[in-house]
């Protein structure tokens, strides 16, 4: 088994615990005397740095939120002067204002490290040829694995996303072995492979690196069958750092969390209390060693799981089992919870070529509907009895899956939008609804 820090990622629990209490009491000391934010949440809360002297005390310090990022929007939550900080990235603001996030070139140099660290876990080495069609730009995964990729030393090819006839020349002409995109974009692209002629045995591809958006089991096989790799999950966020915060092992059972730099919580999203090991609730991180932009505690509305046993390829750092989603696009429908995961899982379950999916939720009546769409495959567009057939079945798996009712409509095939990057899985028009006070 290979390991990038093997002193690191294999360390006895009490060790890494150790780490941690000592970079977290030198982060709270930083946080307090450099980020009034911080300052201010801390006295309210009534603690002071000298009060956090381990891991343990964590639980003293005030959550931080996205909105406490917005309210400081840009820089007011930085912690060092604005002639330190050597690079921005930014989250979509998809949701809302975006955020900003700045870095040192200290924190530049960690998170190279750990996407170096994340490309060895998943069998990669300098003789390795990293494909990288994350979008490059204020979005953190094509210039995080970038980074990683040469860091390790391996070949970098930086791609970006996008112009995928041209990747997939590219896999073919460069020798690429292992690709880092969205597993929505890995599809597009194998769907374009089939059509064009391409095989897997076209290329010399072995391993992928997948994240920055909810996939599911039979995503994951439908990558590997059509891509011929092994297909690995990856995962992070920009206000902490990018990609690599954690990313599976061969063993493909959870992410590995860099839990040097970062301490990893679950807390019951309505309580806020802590949840022991096992248990599922939102993910929330400190970061530890971040210069430029410490996060305290950083709510990340992601729904995973936290294991600490010693994996089998010797890791002994903690492992987020793969997320399930995040809190704000749960879909509540008619009352049930629902995670889109949930539906891509039982779709694909069904039918693997129904990986372009869309759910679009209304109100009707004062009643949701979720109307989930799908290309109907092209073997059957001639037939209206197995175009019954068909839909009949999509609508009993969804319907048992999520305990909901759902309506199916069958699309022309190719008629829902393929993505290069996070894809839009969802359209909820209750929300537009609701703006307008309907
Ligand atoms: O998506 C960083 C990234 C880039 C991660 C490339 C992995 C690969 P943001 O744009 O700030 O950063 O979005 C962060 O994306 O809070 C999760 O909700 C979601 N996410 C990221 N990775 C995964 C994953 C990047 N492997 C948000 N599984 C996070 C599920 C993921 N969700």
């Amino acid at each position: 088994m290979n390991y990038y820090m093997k002193e690191i990622e294999c360390a006895p629990r009490h060790e890494i615990e150790a780490l941690q209490s000592f970079h977290l009491s030198q982060q709270i000391r930083h946080a307090y005397k450099n980020v009034a934010p911080y300052r201010d949440k801390m006295n309210k809360a009534d603690v002071k740095p000298e009060d956090i002297k381990s891991i343990a005390d964590l639980k003293k310090l005030p959550f931080t939120t996205k909105q406490d990022l917005r309210d400081n929007y840009p820089y007011g939550m930085f912690a060092v002067p604005l002639s330190e900080v050597v690079r921005i990235h930014a989250s979509s603001g998809t949701t809302g204002k975006q955020t900003v996030v700045g870095h040192t070139q200290r924190d530049i140099d960690i998170w190279a490290e750990c996407a170096a660290r994340s490309l060895v876990s998943v069998g990669g080495s300098r003789e390795d040829f990293v494909h990288v069609s994350y979008g490059y730009g204020l979005f953190t995964g094509g210039l995080g694995m970038h980074y990683g990729a040469e860091k390790l030393g391996a070949v970098t090819i930086p791609a970006s996303a996008g112009n995928s006839m041209r990747q997939l020349e590219m896999f073919r002409d460069f020798g690429s072995t292992i690709v880092c995109m969205t597993p929505s974009y890995a599809i597009s692209l194998i769907e374009l492979m089939n059509e064009n002629g391409f095989s897997k045995d076209d290329f010399k591809l072995k391993s992928g690196v997948f994240g920055a958006e909810p996939w599911s089991e039979e995503m994951r096989r439908e990558i590997e069958s059509g891509l011929g790799i092994k297909a690995y999950d990856i995962f992070g966020l920009s206000e902490m750092m990018g990609p690599s915060v954690s990313c599976e092992c061969v063993y493909q059972c959870g992410m590995h969390i860099c839990e040097d730099h970062f301490i990893p919580e679950i807390i019951d999203p309505d309580t806020l209390q802590p949840l022991p090991e096992g248990t599922q609730g939102e993910l929330v991180f400190s970061c530890i060693t971040k210069e430029a932009m410490p996060l305290i505690r950083y709510r990340t509305r992601d729904i995973a799981t936290l294991v600490y046993d010693k994996c089998e390829c010797g890791r002994t750092l903690a492992r987020m089992l793969k997320p399930q989603g995040r809190t704000d696009d749960m879909l509540i429908i008619r009352g049930v919870n629902v995670f889109p995961s949930q539906i891509e899982a039982a779709l694909l379950g069904f039918d693997n070529r129904a990986t372009n999916y869309l759910l679009v939720v209304d109100r009707v009546n004062n009643s949701d509907t979720l109307e989930v769409q799908i290309e109907t495959p092209a073997e059957i567009v001639g037939s209206i009895a197995d175009l019954q057939v068909y839909e009949k079945k999509a609508k009993s798996v969804i319907d048992s899956a999520i305990g909901v009712g759902v309506t199916i409509k069958l699309k022309e095939p190719k008629s829902l939008d393929r993505s290069t990057g996070k894809a839009v899985r969802v359209v909820d028009n209750r929300k537009i609804k609701n703006k307008f006070g309907s």
